[in-house]
């Protein structure tokens, strides 16, 4: 039954007030609820696996800021360190020890990163790997995988995933054709297509970048053999192989994809659970080519706030945290009794689905087909989902507003708040599909 005790009153006032001065009534796309209908829910405050509303309401939250919030909302260690920095100051736009703490605490993690530079977020970590690359190989083409989100830079805005797919622009005007042209598009998972590509263009090519578990269509995940493949193509025709980890890193293992998968790419870009849920990203790598970067080479990339204290601050706080013993195991478990219990009820309920997770991320595609790329992950049924979505919120469950994202995880999702979300779920189908064909 839908709670009818659950008014949104505050947050549709709030959203007409936002509209009227901001595009849309949001900072970014995906929060308008365009892929779902209705009006966004405005968040007041937010403790653990849960946040309240503008209007009292409570919900189990999936979306956990896109992925930042590993810990949960708010987690005890992260606010004071947050607080003991930001009573020294918040920004001296000069070097702080703390910065080469971080630094230390990510080179432990991913051996890959030689060297590293922080930056404000993912968007300007795609963006500066990318120009480094190309200032490293002296070449001028990159290859992206459709349907992945690397930011919004001009580059990356080409077949895009995340809010241009949800919002059915994933090549975004004012990204000029000419910018355009120095990105080739490939589908995801598909290897025939990037040799075809590097024998199209011989030594051309400055980099390929991918989200290494696709994280921007839903979730999506490489097939056996195709990251070692990219590894292997790329080493041999002289181009950076780039693995975009800014939603994995931290996430699906201590080391992101490239431990959990045995390889080493030349970049990495990183954010979110970097910054503790405070606004940073990162991009490091092989030490040769980090040399190419102003000041040491003539690379250009700057920034006021890059490796801003209290981002810092959190950034070491999170990753000490997730230094508990059994800490992914947890994380991996608790992500398993949620999409066994989800699959279970779509099941139940009649729904063909196909339901993914990889550490404590997931998503699952209301689709009868195997999702591989972007074209698989286009077949899913939006309009079931959006169904779905709604009938969840109102009944106290957040999930991501739109059927091409991942979902999220934290250690504050215990089992009792899995339990709870499952309950949900299996009365949310009852209304929404009607009797279970079985029970
Ligand atoms: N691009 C983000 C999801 N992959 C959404 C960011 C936001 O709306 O906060």
């Amino acid at each position: 039954m839908i709670d009818a005790r659950r008014s949104v009153t505050e947050s549709v006032l709030a959203f007409d007030a936002a509209c009227r001065r901001i595009p849309g009534g949001v900072n970014s796309p995906v929060r308008a609820f365009r892929a779902v209908g209705g009006v966004p829910i405005f968040v007041e405050r937010a403790h653990g696996a849960r946040f309240i509303d503008v209007d009292g309401n409570q919900y189990i939250d999936y979306v956990m800021s896109w992925g930042p919030l590993i810990l949960g909302h708010a987690p005890p260690a992260v606010v004071e360190a947050i607080m003991r920095a930001a009573a020294l100051g918040t920004s001296y736009g000069a070097p702080t020890k703390a910065e080469t703490t971080l630094a230390e605490l990510v080179a432990s993690r991913l051996p890959s990163i030689e060297r590293i530079r922080f930056v404000s977020s993912g968007t300007e970590a795609t963006m500066s790997a990318v120009r480094l690359a190309r200032g490293y190989t002296k070449r001028d083409l990159i290859i992206k995988f459709a349907g992945c989100y690397h930011g919004h830079a001009d580059a990356f805005l080409i077949s895009a995933g995340s809010g241009a797919l949800t919002n059915g622009v994933p090549s975004s005007p004012g990204v000029p054709a000419s910018v355009a042209a120095q990105t080739l598009v490939l589908p995801y998972n598909d290897i025939d297509a990037l040799t075809s590509a590097f024998a199209e263009y011989p030594e051309q090519i400055a980099a390929v970048i991918v989200e290494p578990y696709v994280g921007n269509m839903g979730l999506v995940l490489p097939k056996p053999g195709f990251l070692h493949a990219l590894r292997d193509l790329t080493s041999t025709e002289g181009a950076v192989l780039i693995f975009d980890e800014v939603m994995t890193g931290f996430r699906v293992d201590h080391g992101g994809v490239q431990t959990r998968e045995g390889i080493s790419p030349d970049l990495t870009t990183l954010g979110k659970i970097l910054g503790g849920g405070l606004p940073i990203g990162a991009f490091g790598g092989k030490a040769e080519i980090m040399a190419h970067l102003s000041p040491e080479g003539p690379v250009y990339q700057a920034g006021t706030l890059s490796g801003n204290p209290i981002a810092t601050a959190a950034g070491i706080a999170t990753l000490q945290a997730l230094d508990a013993p059994g800490v992914y195991d947890r994380l991996e478990n608790i992500t398993g009794r949620l999409l066994d219990g989800l699959s279970a009820a779509f099941r139940k309920h009649g729904v063909a689905h196909r339901a993914a997770r990889v550490g404590s991320m997931f998503g699952f595609f209301l689709s009868e087909q195997p999702v591989v790329d972007l074209v698989s992950a286009q077949a899913a049924d939006t309009a079931q989902y959006a169904t779905l979505f709604h009938a969840l919120l109102a009944r106290g469950v957040y999930f991501a507003p739109s059927q091409f994202e991942a979902g999220f995880v934290s250690l504050a999702h215990d089992e009792a708040t899995i339990d709870a979300t499952l309950h949900a779920v299996d009365d949310a189908l009852r209304e929404t599909c009607g009797q279970p064909t079985r029970s």
